[in-house]
């Protein structure tokens, strides 16, 4: 694996040293300070985790090493005749910090390509489940099963030098990666289509041969895949998924461990599953009203009836972003270049039309905007990928490539164990009261 792995440990050396010089001249300033509701609100806005491989801004969106997804689009290599960014071009970006030439990405492909193929007691394990499985179940599973390849799990058993994990953990996250498209396209197949399998073809681009293995082989849907494995890649630390990677991991679970869990979180309706729970909305929406266009003035009721039925507008909301999300606009931007008539996908931008004005007239929704899982289904489908329980695994394996580059820095920065504070609400009334003290005050 030779150059990307020596130039990540060159990078990771520099930067584990400039962080030492930092923390021992400025490793006692205050960085904010907590109010008594962040800790019952989900520690929204509490500053509390190092994430190196990207940052996102409330009112711009993510940046991933300060490069917005607009600027990947430009300056990232692309497949031959395509216009969307590689996202190994992206994985070589959040590791390393430095924009990759077309040779780095090509370096990148081949590395994944060798390390693809995966052993049969995965698909063994994932065949043991019943078909009615929910496809991240099956997913979760297959990762699970994987598990026992773990290059850390074994150098940790049999002794390794703390000083030397990132490199069971660089080898973990790469074969994992090279992995989790035919794993994937194996749930989608066997779900979907009769347990037909698609072999890999070795001469395409990761994204390009995971498309062609779910079985949707034409151009413009390589490059959508291209997109969306690039787009849902990473949004820092604190979300769900990658959070619960990184704190799992600080254990030193291993890769396979750490990353299961993430996948987990992202299983949830109010994080990854969401684009599922788009598209199921809008096709019950569909069925409801009796037709493929509906009117905003229809959308409008629709909407105010689903709030009133106690649920949430999926798509809609982000805890951090104030914005019309940047992934959403990029995916209209390739709706627009692509298939600007499909009925399906003007309904998601007339949905966009009609939503934010309903949610911010509530007065408690602090952003009212479209997030990344708006859109995405409503292309999938123009494709013929209309099975929409299958979403968030695409997304899981595009969230594999942020969360093990930043699983990788973990172990090269020696972050240790997490482990934050918790207290009890009878605590909180004793303080309240001056009869108790809360530890770290
Ligand atoms: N529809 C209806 N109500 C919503 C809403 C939406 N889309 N978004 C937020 N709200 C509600 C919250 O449920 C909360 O209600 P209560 O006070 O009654 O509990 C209130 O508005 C305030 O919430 P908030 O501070 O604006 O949002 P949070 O940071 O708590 O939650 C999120 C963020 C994403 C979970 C929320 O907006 C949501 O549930 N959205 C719909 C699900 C979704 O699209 N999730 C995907 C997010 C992107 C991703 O991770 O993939």
């Amino acid at each position: 694996m030779g150059i990307i792995k020596d130039t990540f440990k060159a990078k990771a050396d520099m930067v584990t040293a400039e962080i030492k010089e930092l923390l021992k001249e400025h490793g006692n300033k205050v960085i904010g300070q907590v109010q008594l509701s962040q800790v019952y609100q989900g520690m929204r806005g509490m500053t509390g985790l190092v994430t190196e491989t990207s940052l996102l801004d409330a009112q711009e969106g993510i940046r991933f090493r300060g490069y917005s997804i607009p600027e990947l689009q430009s300056k990232l290599p692309k497949a031959p005749k395509g216009d969307e960014p590689l996202p190994e071009g992206l994985f070589y970006l959040m590791l390393t910090g430095d924009l990759p030439s077309e040779q780095d990405v090509a370096h990148v492909t081949d590395i994944l390509q060798r390390r693809s193929h995966v052993p049969n007691h995965v698909f063994a394990t994932i065949d043991a489940l019943p078909l009615n499985t929910h496809p991240m179940t099956m997913f979760v599973v297959g990762v699970m099963a994987l598990q026992t390849e773990s290059y850390f799990a074994k150098a940790y058993s049999e002794g390794i030098n703390k000083k030397d994990y990132w490199e069971p953990a660089f080898d973990d996250a790469i074969l994992l990666i090279a992995r989790l498209p035919r794993i994937a396209a194996y749930i989608y197949r066997r779900k979907y289509k009769n347990n037909e399998h698609i072999n890999p073809n070795g001469l395409l681009d990761w994204a390009g041969n995971f498309a062609h293995m779910l079985g949707y082989d034409n151009h413009s849907f390589r490059e959508l895949m291209r997109l969306y494995m690039t787009i849902h890649a990473d949004h820092e630390g604190g979300n769900v998924s990658a959070h619960t990677t990184h704190l799992v991991g600080s254990a030193l679970s291993d890769p396979y461990l750490s990353y299961a869990a993430g996948m987990n979180g992202l299983a949830g309706p109010l994080h990854g599953l969401a684009n599922q729970e788009v598209i199921k909305w809008i096709f019950e929406m569909q069925e409801k009203l009796g037709t493929d266009s509906p009117t905003k003035e229809q959308i409008e009721q629709y909407v105010k009836d689903t709030l009133a039925a106690g649920k949430v507008v999926p798509g809609y909301g982000h805890a951090v972003l104030r914005k019309t999300d940047p992934r959403f606009t990029a995916q209209m931007e390739f709706g627009k270049k692509h298939l600007p008539d499909d009925k399906l996908v003007n309904t998601v931008w007339r949905v966009y039309e009609t939503v934010p004005p309903i949610l911010q007239s509530l007065g408690k929704i602090k952003n009212p905007w479209p997030n990344v899982d708006a859109h995405s289904g409503a292309l999938l489908v123009h494709y013929g990928l209309v099975e929409y329980e299958f979403y968030t695994v695409l997304f899981a394996v595009s969230r594999a490539l942020g969360v093990m580059a930043s699983l990788i820095w973990d172990r090269a920065l020696g972050l240790p164990i997490e482990r934050p504070k918790s207290i009890t609400t009878e605590l909180v009334k004793k303080w309240l009261k001056g009869e108790d003290e809360i530890w770290g005050e």
